[in-house]
Parts: C-alpha cells; sequence; structure tokens
C-alpha cells in the first residue's frame, strides 16, 4: 500500500490500483478498506493500472489495537515464524510460549526458529523441544551463520504466506537474507521510508520469495507482541493444560491456589511439564479479565 494507490499482484504481473469509491467509503480513519495480504478483484485499466472492486473475506487477520480501536495490519497470514536464539540473547522458554499462546486461538500456523545453533550444542536442548513437538508445534533449529536447518526452513516457507517476529538481535534479518538474498535490501528500504514518517497503517508489505509464497514485512510486526489473550481463555490456549481442566473440583479454577486441582496434579505427576506450568502461571498474572 502506497498512500492511495495499492499493488496487486496477479497471474498477469502486477498493477497498480485504485480503491473503488464504494469500497473506500467504508474505510476509517484507522482502517483501511483493503489491507496487505487481501485477495481482490481487479478491473484492469490502462496499461499497468487497475481498480479494487472486491475485497474478499479475510482467512486471519494479524491486528493491534491503536487509539482504543482494532487496526488491521495484515490479512490472509498462514504462518508466523517465531525466531529466537540458543544464545546471545539467551534462549527464554517462557516467551515462545507467549508466541504460541497469542496464535493458539488463530487460524496462523506457529513455527518456532530457534537460530545461532551454532552458538551452543543443540542437543542439550532436545528435552525442551520435545516438550513443545509432544504438543505438535513445529520447532526448527537454524543457524544463518553456519546454514545448519536453512534447507527445512526454505521448505517451511516455499508457498506460504509468513509474518516473522521475535525479539531484536535473534537474527530475524540475518535468517530472511539466507532465504533471500535480496529481501534485506528491500526490508531496509521500508525501514528508511517509515523513519521518514511514512503512516504506519500503510507500511505493511508482502515481499515474493523464491519458491513462492511471500514474508510480510512491516518493521511494527516485527515487533509484535501478537494478540491479547483474555484471561478465561489462558488455560484452553495451552495445549498441555486443556484436556486436564474439566478434571477441576471448582469450574473457575485458576489451577493456582485451589484445591481439588487437576491441572496442579498433573504437574505433580509429570503429565504436565512443570516448566510450561510456570509460564502458564506467569501469563495468568498478567492476563487481563475479558468483558
Ligand atoms: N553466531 C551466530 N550469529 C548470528 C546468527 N544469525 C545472526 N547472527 C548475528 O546476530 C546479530 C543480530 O542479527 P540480526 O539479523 O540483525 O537480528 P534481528 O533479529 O534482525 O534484530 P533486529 O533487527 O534488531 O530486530 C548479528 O550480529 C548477526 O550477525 C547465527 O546463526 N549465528
Ligand atoms: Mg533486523
Ligand atoms: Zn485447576
Amino acid at each position: 500500500m502506497h498512500g492511495l494507490k495499492t499493488i496487486v499482484e496477479t497471474g498477469q504481473g502486477n498493477f497498480e490500483c485504485a480503491t473503488r469509491g464504494l469500497l473506500k467509503s467504508l474505510a476509517t480513519e484507522l482502517q483501511h478498506v483493503v489491507v496487505a495480504g487481501d485477495h481482490v478483484m481487479i478491473r484492469p485499466e490502462d496499461g499497468r493500472q487497475g481498480m479494487i472492486v472486491r475485497v474478499e473475506p479475510r482467512r486471519s487477520v494479524i491486528s493491534r489495537t491503536s487509539r482504543g480501536r482494532r487496526q488491521i495490519l495484515v490479512s490472509n497470514v498462514d504462518q508466523a515464524l517465531i525466531v529466537c536464539s540458543a544464545a546471545k540473547p539467551a534462549l527464554k522458554p517462557n516467551l515462545i510460549d507467549r508466541y504460541l499462546i497469542a496464535t493458539e486461538q488463530t487460524d496462523i500456523q506457529p513455527i518456532v526458529l530457534i537460530n545461532k545453533i551454532d552458538l551452543v550444542d543443540a542437543a542439550e536442548l532436545q528435552p525442551l523441544i520435545g516438550v513443545w513437538s509432544a504438543m505438535g508445534y513445529i520447532v526448527q533449529m537454524v543457524s544463518a551463520e553456519t546454514g545448519q536447518g536453512i534447507e527445512r526452513l526454505k521448505q517451511l516457507v516455499a508457498g506460504k504466506d509468513s509474518v516473522v517476529t521475535g525479539q531484536s538481535g535473534v537474527g530475524k534479518s540475518s535468517l530472511l537474507n539466507v532465504i533471500d538474498p535480496e529481501l534485506q535490501l528491500r526490508t531496509s528500504h521500508v525501514s528508511q521510508d517509515s523513519e521518514k514518517g511514512r503512516h504506519t497503517t500503510t507500511s505493511a508489505v508482502l515481499v515474493p520469495i523464491p519458491g513462492g509464497g511471500h514474508i510480510v514485512d512491516t518493521p511494527g510486526i516485527r515487533q509484535f507482541q501478537l494478540w491479547d489473550v483474555a484471561r478465561e481463555e489462558l488455560e484452553g490456549c495451552f495445549r498441555d493444560i486443556r484436556p486436564f481442566i474439566n478434571g477441576c473440583r471448582y469450574p473457575d479454577c485458576s489451577h493456582r491456589h485451589e484445591t481439588e486441582c487437576a491441572v496442579k496434579d498433573a504437574v505433580a505427576d509429570g503429565m504436565i511439564d512443570v516448566r510450561r506450568y510456570e509460564s502458564y502461571t506467569g501469563m495468568y498474572e498478567e492476563t487481563h479479565r475479558g468483558t
């Protein structure tokens, strides 16, 4: 999106499109009618120009709350690449849990990438990774430095639309750069633009990658905290805790101080990983009550 113009990728190349007036009238100050990732129908006009006449229903959205209102940043994303590093900065398993929990209520497939695997003994991470794998999460060890795991990463992103998230310094740009050496140039280009005060609502770009698919690039999304999960919904977002919650004595059990709690029993019996349980209680303290 560039102001009033939207670049639409089609089977016959890119078209620079305006948006039909009727659609535009539905826009608000915060919300564009068309967002990056949308599937649209266009009417070609002269040359490579066109008019967006219809926006298809969105499969999934990534949004943030701005000035008290939900703003959609990008739609129809298939997967979120949750990038962390094995060291420098140190691995933070509870932070990974946070990202995983946030994707749980969406149609977005999370993929955990543990980068900088060259800096540690990979075998030591196996028990930790095994806990996530047992719940069905994809966790891939990679190194942008040595190339370890990069072929697998390329397979994971091919043909899919992925957003990338993770703390500063974990190697997101480095990984994108090995997926596509051209991507880095374009990444820095977008950042420079936004420094000049480009309106943040228009800055999401889907960058095509080799083998098909896109990486969603916006500085905002690279730091996104993902979505808020209401306190009542938290237990259900933990794939390992969810099976036990019906066994608790109290229907509103928070699984912390209550007696006759099936979740705490499961932790004591080794059915739920202790670190995951602590991750749950930590998040519980911080989440807000829903409305
Ligand atoms: N040893 C090692 N260093 C790496 C690896 N990947 C990235 N680095 C280094 O880690 C540092 C940070 O990498 P970046 O790619 O800039 O990290 P980033 O996640 O994009 O950081 P922000 O843009 O600040 O969010 C750089 O000095 C990289 O050279 C890796 O696999 N192994
Ligand atoms: Mg970066
Ligand atoms: Zn309980």
